[in-house]
């Protein structure tokens, strides 16, 4: 299959017209001019530039950073890249205006407490645990040459190591670090630690997908590539917002129906702008189905559909040929799962999804699959193209039963035929810019680099001779009991099981509960922050803060949602005293692995460039080496530096990314492998990667059910978390098992006391459901809220509400209300009516009982507790998925009060 080159001109002009009814906001906003001014010294400005992925999104598009006189001061959609070819998003256009906003530099800040503690003769207490905690006040800090600082971090770590295990130490790591960041703070982590606690915010975000995809297809491996998109005969979207989430993919999906009529479904309790965009396009083939928790019957019904009335388009040679578990899901979706019996899961009062609705999907799903069948008529297996693409989000994966509603997408794209071929099958869009760079580096518990777990003993010896540590190190994370994942994690600080906490690039408040669990535990652990800004929330709780340089002012490379290897330069020097993160592992491992007997310069080899920094490209080489023989090889650029002296950072660059894997000169050289499963990455010798990763080489089915019969018993027992005192969620898996296999919900409304107005609801109910995600103009919380332009666009926290509902409750269009939970509160700005509503960006409309806001605005007014009330984990609920670790910050019970 040759690669499907969108002409930049059709491109263009097909997103010119997306664009322009795009959002309501402006899509090339002039640039921030304070930035821009040329210095009055007479001197001509410098300007250079540099090649980057942009900060943002895992949608991953090129840009162009420019500089003048050593400042980033704008960005430049880059028009050879295969992702935008030459557009961005409002975010990723203004990407340079936070750049220099509440930046610290200069020495660390150490907890002035500890810092007198640590000076007593023989460092007086060692463990001392700060109590200035929740202040981020200039009061309560010193300042501290870095050598000092770092060197105090080191000697507690290594005796908390030494006295309590490597296990006692965690580290909350990131998605939006740089691949050779994460590689080494895993190495850090478990080589150096023997620590299994290493966590990042991709569990809140991805790891249903990435256990869904390896419990199916043995390998976390999206499969497609973007230019699947032209391909598809239709795409679905499920708990997937594209238009604010991932703009850049939603245009080229629009732009591909807009040119080829293809049908589209939206899957989401909001009619969303995704909907709304592709509605506005032709809305004869397009449907919206406002689900809320439904979808694994939904997709059961599907198939059910199918199975019963279009059952040509059934794949049975496929089945029988390279699929287990088939037998038992087909009978299970006969017997139990027609559009009739599910009706008790299809939402609610005006969100419900009528069981035509669920015929007019299937029939549309069974249309693109015959399409798909029409072009390979006659062909060998796996020629032809088309069919349909499902692709999901974080509404999707944030479920208690996240894992198995990857799994229900996968079951159905399988059973008929839809996988591993051009032009369809599963596709996870990744949130953050490099979270597939965590993923591929195993940065999380029980991984290990390139998609290997940690229970693999035969990797584990590799990866020790690679890491040049000790191979007992990596059998001592290994033993060590899980951490029960991110929330299980903070759990066990609250129960004093954790002694020390690195924070990097990643912030607490990102997690649940953040009142009952977060912010009790982070108090009672020692905490080293490595952060940008002055005021970021994690400050509140560091016991050190590290200054660091960010993207744009370090070298290394992101991996997008296609598996593509994006090279982001370093554009200027960062502020004085700030270093690159990767840096700061390097020191702090070179130095903690010699107090624990090891040898930090064999471990850490890497050398200082002209600039005083290590060198990243040094670190990349190592991770391709490192990835010999395995599922992610990319020992290809290695083969072509030698062959064609053009270093890996060079290729990267001219080529506009690699996709992995790249096991070989060839496929280095073309651009890495855009397509995997079914022999589609090609058979290089010596390194067939088979049909699919599973051990048996087949796709591993399996029927994942929904039950809403004992709903109100066991999520009246979900309920208490965070409620009871001293309750966890690590002692109770038993329930949240239970939970999961009934595919349930973490909160469930008090329904019956909905329909009436806000005082009059009872303290002690919660009618309403209240969901938390992101919206276009923001990118998480901390760089678009301190960038001029998208602050303005959007510039307070807000919750959507259906008209009714506002009427109900004696609300009208912006005014202020509190939105309370079980465990918290946050107040927002009320935008009633959807599109109606004069509150910013006004752009979704949620249906009766289901209230919606961004999370992005959580510390937007303050990150200061004495002034912060937008914070939207403070109502969340922490119940995990047993196997992936999500949280569902989407269903949760509230009741609104008017302030
Ligand atoms: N502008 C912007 N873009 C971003 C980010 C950002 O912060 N801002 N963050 C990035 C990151 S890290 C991520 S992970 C992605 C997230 O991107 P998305 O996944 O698109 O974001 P969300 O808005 O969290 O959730 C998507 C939708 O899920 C729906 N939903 C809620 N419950 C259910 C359900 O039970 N079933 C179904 N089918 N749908 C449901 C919600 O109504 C919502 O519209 O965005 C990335 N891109
Ligand atoms: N309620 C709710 N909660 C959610 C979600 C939701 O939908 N609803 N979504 C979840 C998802 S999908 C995700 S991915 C997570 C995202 O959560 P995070 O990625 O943790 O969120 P950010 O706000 O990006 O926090 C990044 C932190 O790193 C700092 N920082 C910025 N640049 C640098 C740098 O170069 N170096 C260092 N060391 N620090 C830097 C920032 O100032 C900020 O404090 O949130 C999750 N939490
Ligand atoms: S935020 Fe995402 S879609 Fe927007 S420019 Fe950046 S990578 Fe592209
Ligand atoms: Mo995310």
């Amino acid at each position: 299959m040759k690669r499907n080159k969108v002409s930049r001109r059709n491109f263009l002009k097909g997103s010119g017209f997306i664009a322009s009814t795009a959002a309501g906001a402006g899509l090339f906003v002039a640039h921030n001019p304070e930035l821009e001014a040329a210095p009055l010294t007479g001197e001509p400005t410098k300007r250079t530039t540099a090649l980057a992925q942009c900060p943002y999104c895992g949608v991953g598009c090129g840009t162009i950073i420019q500089v003048e006189n050593g400042k980033i001061v704008s960005m430049r959609p880059d028009k050879d890249h295969p992702t935008n070819y030459g557009l961005q998003c409002i975010k990723g256009l203004t990407a340079a205006e936070p750049m220099y906003v509440d930046r610290m530099e200069g020495d660390p800040y150490v907890r002035k407490d500890v810092w007198d503690e640590w000076n007593k003769p023989d460092h007086g207490d060692i463990e001392y645990i700060s109590k200035t905690k929740g202040s981020f006040d200039e009061e309560h800090f010193i300042r501290v040459p870095y050598h000092d600082a770092s060197d105090m971090v080191a000697r507690k770590i290594a005796h908390f190591a030494k006295k309590y295990s490597g296990n006692s130490i965690s580290l909350y790591g990131s998605g939006q670090l740089t691949m050779e960041g994460q590689y080494l703070e895993n190495l850090f982590m478990k080589g150096v630690l023997g620590s299994n606690t290493i966590e990042a915010n991709a569990r809140m975000c991805m790891t249903s997908a990435v256990t869904g995809y390896f419990a199916t297809l043995g390998s976390d491996t999206p499969p497609l590539a973007y230019d699947d998109i032209e391909l598809a005969d239709m795409v679905m979207h499920f708990g997937h917002n594209a238009r604010e989430s991932h703009p850049i993919i939603f245009w080229r999906i629009a732009d591909h129906k807009k040119k080829k009529d293809i049908p589209t479904v939206v899957v989401d309790p909001r009619a969303t702008g995704t909907n709304k965009g592709y509605a506005d396009i032709n809305d004869k083939n397009h449907v919206h189905v406002p689900l809320l928790n439904g979808d694994i019957s939904f997709l059961n019904a599907i198939a059910h559909v199918l199975l019963k009335e279009h059952d040509d388009v059934i794949d049975w040679k496929f089945l029988k040929a390279h699929v287990t578990g088939w037998q038992e899901y087909i009978d299970g979706v006969k017997d139990n799962y027609s559009p009739e019996q599910v009706q008790d899961r299809m939402g609610g009062v005006n969100h419900d999804v009528s069981p035509e609705k669920i015929r007019r999907v299937a029939a549309m799903f069974a249309d693109a699959t015959r399409k798909r069948l029409a072009r390979s008529k006659g062909k060998q297996e796996g020629e032809g193209y088309g069919g349909v693409i499902i692709m999901w989000g974080i509404g999707y994966n944030q479920h208690i039963h996240g894992q198995h509603n990857v799994i229900s997408i996968i079951n159905l794209l399988t059973l008929t035929g839809n996988l591993a071929k051009p032009g369809c099958g599963p596709f996870s869009m990744t949130g953050q810019p490099n979270a597939m760079g965590e993923r591929f580096t195993g940065g999380l518990t029980g991984r290990l680099p390139f998609n290997e777990g940690l229970g693999n003993l035969k990797h584990r010896a590799h990866m020790a001779k690679m890491w040049r540590v000790p191979e007992k190190n990596l059998d001592n994370a290994a033993s060590s009991p899980n951490p029960g994942y991110a929330v299980g994690m903070m759990e066990r600080a609250l129960k004093d099981d954790l002694k020390a906490m690195f924070l990097v690039y990643a912030t607490h408040i990102d997690l649940p509960d953040q009142y009952n669990l977060v912010r009790p535990a982070l108090a009672k652990t020692f905490n080293v922050v490595q952060e940008i800004y002055r005021h970021a929330p994690n400050n509140l709780y560091a016991d050190v803060i590290f200054p660091a340089c960010t993207w744009g002012e370090v070298n290394g490379v992101y991996i997008s949602s296609e598996r593509r290897i994006n090279i982001t330069e370093k554009a200027a020097q960062g502020p004085k005293g700030c270093r690159p993160d990767m840096d700061m592992v390097i020191d702090k491992g070179k130095e903690i692995a010699e107090l624990l007997g090891m040898d930090g310069d064999k471990i850490f080899p890497y050398k200082r460039g002209k600039d005083g920094e290590y060198d990243a490209e040094e670190v990349f080489r190592d991770v391709c080496r490192a990835s010999v023989g395995t599922d992610a090889d990319l020992t290809g650029i290695l083969d072509r530096e030698k062959l064609d002296g053009i270093s890996p950072y060079e290729q990267l660059k001219t080529l506009r990314g690699i996709q992995w894997p790249a096991p070989n000169y060839e496929a280095a050289k073309n651009g890495g492998t855009q397509r995997r499963y079914m022999m589609q990455e090609g058979q290089w010798e010596n390194r067939p990667y088979g049909y699919f990763r599973t051990k048996d080489g087949k796709v591993h089915m399996k029927l994942c059910q929904q039950d809403y019969s004992q709903r109100k018993e066991i999520t009246k027992k979900l309920m208490e978390f965070g409620v009871k005192k001293d309750h966890y969620t690590i002692d109770n898996q038993d329930l949240i098992i239970k939970a999961r296999d009934m595919a349930l919900t973490p909160d469930l409304p008090d329904e019956e006391f909905r329909g009436q107005s806000w005082q009059n609801v009872p303290k002690d109910k919660f009618p309403y459901w209240m969901g938390l995600g992101v919206v276009y103009e923001h990118f998480h919380t901390a760089k678009s809220n301190r960038s001029p332009t998208t602050r303005r666009l959007v510039p307070e926290m807000y919750v959507e509400m259906h008209a009714e509902d506002a009427k109900d409750l004696g609300i009208k269009d912006g005014e202020w209300v509190r939105v309370v939970s079980r465990r918290g509160s946050l107040e927002a700005r009320a935008q009633v009516g959807g599109t109606d509503s004069l509150v910013k960006p006004a752009r979704n409309s949620v249906p009766r009982g289901y209230m919606f806001g961004p999370w992005n605005l959580s510390v937007a007014d303050s990150a200061d507790p004495k002034k912060n009330k937008w914070l939207a984990n403070g109502i969340s609920n922490r119940c995990w998925d047993p196997v992936s670790g999500q949280v569902d910050f989407k269903k949760l019970a509230c009741r609104i009060e008017k302030i």
